[in-house]
């Protein structure tokens, strides 16, 4: 199946070139970052940087999903998440998608100028399938074993590729069972949620077999834990060029959409990519 593209609003992405999504923490426990972006006009302005270097796409996050990390109240994710979402959609022309897994959350976000629902829970709360259904905006869908407090103590697949792809396609069937567009489905293998880092390099070496379900796919494995497993390197902050190489192969798989931290590091890779299939194209 070929997908050209979303719309959401009177927005359209093209998925012609793939998209890089720009990661905006709003937590202030964030452990990549720092929670450097939690002031409203800070994160504004790393949007508003990310935009210039190269995301087609900001993915605002108010809830810390890192194991162990304490839960965040609906009140305190809506007082996070919701101002630098409505600034971020009146003041630049770019897509917003917010990582939230919360129904009312997503609904006053759309309210306020989101675009996207990007949730790790794949619609699994309650009136989560619904609220998609009826917003009718692109979802993405999310794989995790377990629940961020306790995924990483010890996840366990007899076939990982297997499950992820079953996991993903038994979610698609329940929005669209539940009134969501097909074309408004993504789907994410979840890297590093409730999984090895042999897990997630089998992951990332089947990527083609999960693309292969159907659904534009978003690899996201920027500076994650796996990369530390690959390299060596302790500080997640340090893991940029090893970021860019992971993303870079998911495109070379066919992911369509990379969420990063690195979006300059990200575009100028994603630049010979794009270069090389353009030369398809062209004389
Ligand atoms: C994801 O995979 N992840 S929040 C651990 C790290 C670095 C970064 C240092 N939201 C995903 O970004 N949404 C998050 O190690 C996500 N897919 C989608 N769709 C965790 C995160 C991170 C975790």
């Amino acid at each position: 199946m070929c997908v050209s593209g979303i719309s959401s609003g009177k927005r359209f992405l093209s998925f012609e070139r793939p998209v890089i999504m720009g990661i905006l923490n709003v937590t202030p426990d964030s452990f990549s970052d720092g929670g450097l972006w939690r002031d409203c006009s800070k994160a504004y302005d790393h949007a508003a940087r990310m935009l210039e270097e190269g995301a087609r796409i900001i993915d605002v996050g108010g809830e810390s999903t890192r194991p162990g990390a304490s839960d965040v109240s609906e009140d305190e994710e809506m007082d996070r998440v919701i101002p630098v979402v409505e600034r971020i959609a009146k003041k630049l022309d770019v897509m917003i998608s917010v990582d939230t897994s919360r129904p009312d959350v997503i609904t006053k976000a759309v309210e306020n100028g989101a675009h996207i629902w990007n949730d790790i829970r794949a619609l699994r709360l309650e009136g989560a399938l619904e609220t998609a259904a009826r917003l009718d905006i692109p979802v993405i869908l999310m794989h995790m074993q377990g629940k961020p407090r306790t995924m990483q103590v010890a996840p366990h697949y007899s076939d990982v590729v297997k499950e992820v792809g079953d996991f993903l396609t038994a979610r698609a069937d329940a929005a669209i069972a539940a009134g969501v567009r097909r074309e408004n489905i993504i789907v994410d293998p979840g890297f590093g949620f409730g999984k090895s880092a042999r897990d997630n390099f089998r992951l990332l070496d089947h990527l083609q077999d999960l693309v292969g379900l159907g659904y534009p796919l978003l690899s996201a494995l920027s500076r994650k834990s796996m990369l530390g497993a690959a390299t060596g390197i302790q500080k997640a902050s340090d893991r940029v060029i090893s970021s860019v190489a992971g993303h870079l192969i998911s495109v070379m798989k066919g992911a369509v959409m990379v969420r990063v931290h690195d979006v300059a590091q990200t575009k100028e890779a994603l630049d010979v990519y794009n270069a090389m299939t353009d030369s398809r194209r062209r004389a």
